[in-house]
């Protein structure tokens, strides 16, 4: 049988009167600190590609169901499925992936962290109109214009209420999106959220115009493993101890997923290439720090 996600018991001052989206968020930081044991199935960036998602859990053993617009799943045995960020934007079905993702959340189906994406994506379907909106983004709000408002908002409090990164497996595991410094894991701080949500940069920006990121894996030390996305890769890219498992599906590569505590990857093609990427993804193999 699954084990529902535990909480831990900290009580919140005054919980009466945080307005509600601090509640939410409070509420899943004290989630992402569970003693939840796995196994569990971590998944990387799917930016909308719904069909890929489909397929990557079938090969993993989930039956997934149709049922009047709903999404119901039969996981395997014991299993669980921890998604780690940027479910939205670039991709041809962003409002199915949150419905799907949503749905196996809130039954204790799934965790799930934010990426830069995600949080972009939150605050546009809060604003009135889409000027100034471009790219992946633009996409997302003209497929949620289908969609009725109270899903719109849904999907803006789901996001904007996901914990910053999760701890789990006592300490063994942790998902983060754009990954995580040891000294930071089980950090509610803002610096953690951030770090957790789009890395760090190195302030230099490269030939195609876009921010070098500092590479916090080549110096990581930890014991936990850190199972992250962010930053497109050929192959599932193993550094120390950390793991990315974005393997650009949106740009025509795969989507992977990390088979934990087994460690084995499976991937899925992607069925077309659905956004532009301004750069070639980074070698599968680094050969120095
Ligand atoms: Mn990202």
């Amino acid at each position: 049988m699954l084990h529902p996600v535990t909480a831990t018991h900290r009580q919140t001052k005054n919980p009466g009167k945080s307005p509600r989206k601090k509640l939410d968020r409070r509420q899943a930081e004290e989630l992402a600190f569970s003693d939840a044991k796995g196994p569990f199935d971590i998944i990387g960036d799917v930016h909308g590609c719904l069909d890929e998602l489909l397929e990557l859990m079938a090969a993993l053993g989930y039956r997934v169901e149709r049922r009047a617009g709903k999404f119901v799943v039969t996981p395997p045995e014991g299993r669980r499925l921890a998604f780690a960020g940027d479910l939205v934007n670039r991709g041809p079905a962003t409002p199915d992936v949150l419905r799907l993702v949503m749905n196996m959340v809130r039954s204790g189906q799934a965790y799930c962290v934010p990426g830069n994406q995600d949080v972009k994506l939150a605050r546009a379907l809060r604003s009135r109109n889409a000027r100034g909106k471009v790219g992946g983004l633009l996409l997302s709000l003209e497929q949620f214009g289908d969609e009725p408002a109270e899903f719109r908002a849904e999907s803006a409090r789901f996001l904007d209420g996901l914990a910053s990164h999760y701890v789990l497996d006592d300490g063994n595991l942790v998902v983060a999106h754009a990954g995580l410094k040891e000294r930071l894991h089980g950090s509610g701080s803002a610096k953690a959220r951030k770090f957790a949500l789009s890395g760090q940069n190195t302030g230099k920006i490269d030939k195609f115009g876009l921010p070098v990121r500092y590479n916090w894996a080549a110096d990581y030390r930890g014991s936990a493993l850190v199972v992250y996305g962010h930053t497109p890769v050929a192959e599932p890219l193993w550094i120390n101890n950390t793991v990315n498992i974005d393997t650009g599906c949106v740009y025509g590569g795969h989507l992977t997923a990390l088979r934990y505590p087994e460690r084995e990857t499976v991937s899925v093609p992607a069925k077309a290439v659905y956004s532009a990427s301004r750069k070639r993804f980074l070698p599968a193999r680094v050969t120095s720090a």
